[in-house]
């Protein structure tokens, strides 16, 4: 363990010194140069000398041994207990943390990690790793004389957490569950109308249906709440201009729950799947849980043709990066980050998310109108009617490849179609199936890591 800013335990460390020390001091006396010297300084009184010498040797070795032997009896009963306690402390609280799937991301420096550094309230000192160790089992001392809490059991997570790699401010102490989604898809495809609009419904109208505490994160990194107030009195987004990972953090707790679900969703300018060295930069993506890949419908080229005979697209905004080529992108770095060959199948769920689904006649084709007439006709569930219609939409637009590759890849796969912004020409946007990737892909990761919905 990296060393930290605390006095070890007395067990672990000043323990042995003074055990060590006292076998010096006592049996250090016993056949000290001076004695011996002494013993030898008159040659007539060698015997009367020697007798007494030995029965002084005598007496000094019965006592050393005797408070030898307490000394060790002492430390051995003692020490073993601390030893012990230390054991089970130290496991208990890795199951804790291991069973509630306990961990933070930083979303400044995109790193994951068990727990986070932990900031002493009275000198600032950083502790980076606070857990029951040779420095204290329930409670370590900071070395400005602090006893601070090792445990989520006593209290560790009453302290100021940070990035313990950036130094970035975290949340609860590093006492949550958290879940991480990046957004996947081209500039302008409608990741951040869809982000948005997607966490504004989960808050106001699913959250509380469902029985979940909805509590949106500040995190100072996105521009949510303006961007919501805008898109409520019709205004759009606009484009994404950074080229990292930004992260928006809510909290979806079902009410019953006492360890927080952290949601990270993730929004990134989408000319980052345009270039290998930049997406590759994400090191997020190696710690996200699932990902959306939203597909602009007007993306597909043979699909844009088609429609742009009917339908003036300028106020659609469409995308024309191909889904094929971001998929590969997406893939092939996944796989470098993993370090994984092109064989091996990545064990993260995806939710292919067709955007813009209020484009004249979509909705008729892979929209709801469609879905429910399927589902009448086949009798299948929505999740499988929704896989085979995108699916078949896709194919009939040359798009194979893509079908053929996000199935092939991902451990499972749910196609999704959503409108961000219902009529537009409307006032105020209404969005339509926004909010229903994320909380599926929230299930699908829950039940994976063993937890209740
Ligand atoms: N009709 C319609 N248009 C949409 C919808 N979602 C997005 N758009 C249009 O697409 C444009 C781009 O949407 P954004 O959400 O900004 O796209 P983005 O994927 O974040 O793009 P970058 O930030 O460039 O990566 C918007 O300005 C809208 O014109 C939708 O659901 N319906
Ligand atoms: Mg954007
Ligand atoms: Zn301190
Ligand atoms: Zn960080």
């Amino acid at each position: 363990m990296e060393k930290q800013p605390a006095e070890k335990s007395y067990v672990f460390d000043q323990g042995y010194r003074d055990v060590g020390n006292a076998f010096a001091v006592t049996w250090g006396q016993t056949f000290d140069r001076a004695s011996i010297q002494r013993l030898f300084s008159n040659v007539l009184l060698l015997i009367p000398n020697l007798v007494v010498f030995l029965v002084i040797t005598v007496f000094r070795v019965t006592l050393n041994t005797i408070i030898s032997i307490l000394l060790i009896a002492g430390f051995l009963i003692v020490a073993p207990i601390v030893y012990i306690g230390f054991v089970v402390v130290a496991f208990f609280d890795f199951v804790y943390r291991a069973i509630k799937r306990i961990s933070s991301m930083c979303p400044n420096c995109q790193y994951r990690f068990d727990l986070p550094a932990y900031v002493c309230p009275t000198c600032g000192r950083k502790h980076t790793r606070l857990i029951p160790s040779q420095y204290g089992v329930f409670k370590r001392k900071c070395l400005c004389g602090t006893k601070l809490p090792t445990t989520f059991f006593n209290g560790r997570q009453k302290l100021k957490a940070m990035c313990g790699k950036c130094g970035f401010d975290l949340r609860d102490g590093g006492n949550h569950v958290d879940i991480c989604i990046p957004v996947v898809g081209g500039p302008s495809a409608g990741k951040t109308c869809f982000i948005n609009m997607a966490i504004d419904q989960i808050h106001q109208t699913l959250a509380a249906k469902k029985g979940y505490v909805f509590e949106y994160v500040s995190n100072g990194l996105n521009d949510y709440e303006d961007i919501v107030h805008g898109m409520k009195q019709g205004y759009l987004p606009e484009k994404t201009s950074d080229m990292r990972l930004k992260y928006y953090q809510f909290y979806l707790t079902p009410k019953e729950e006492t360890v927080k679900r952290l949601v990270s969703i993730c929004d990134v300018g989408g000319e980052v799947y345009a270039d290998g060295t930049m997406i590759g930069n994400q090191i997020g993506f190696r710690y996200a849980n699932a990902f959306i890949i939203v597909i602009d419908p007007l993306s597909i080229a043979e699909y844009r043709d088609e429609i742009s005979q009917t339908v003036d697209l300028t106020k659609y905004g469409a995308s024309t990066m191909t889904i094929d080529e971001i998929l590969s992108r997406l893939v092939v770095t996944l796989e470098n980050l993993y370090s994984i060959s092109s064989k091996t199948m990545l064990k993260t769920d995806v939710a292919v998310v067709f955007t813009k689904c209020d484009l004249p006649g979509l909705s008729d084709k892979i929209g709801r109108k469609a879905v429910n007439s399927y589902i009448r006709d086949h009798y299948a569930t929505r999740e499988a009617a929704c896989n085979i219609l995108c699916e078949a939409f896709l194919r009939r637009h040359a798009e194979d490849n893509f079908v053929n590759n996000v199935k092939s890849k991902f451990k499972s796969v749910q196609y999704f179609t959503c409108s961000s912004l219902g009529d537009v020409d409307g006032k105020s946007f209404i969005p339509d199936g926004v909010a229903e990737p994320i909380l599926w892909l929230m299930k699908k990761i829950l039940n994976n890591t063993d937890q209740k919905e």
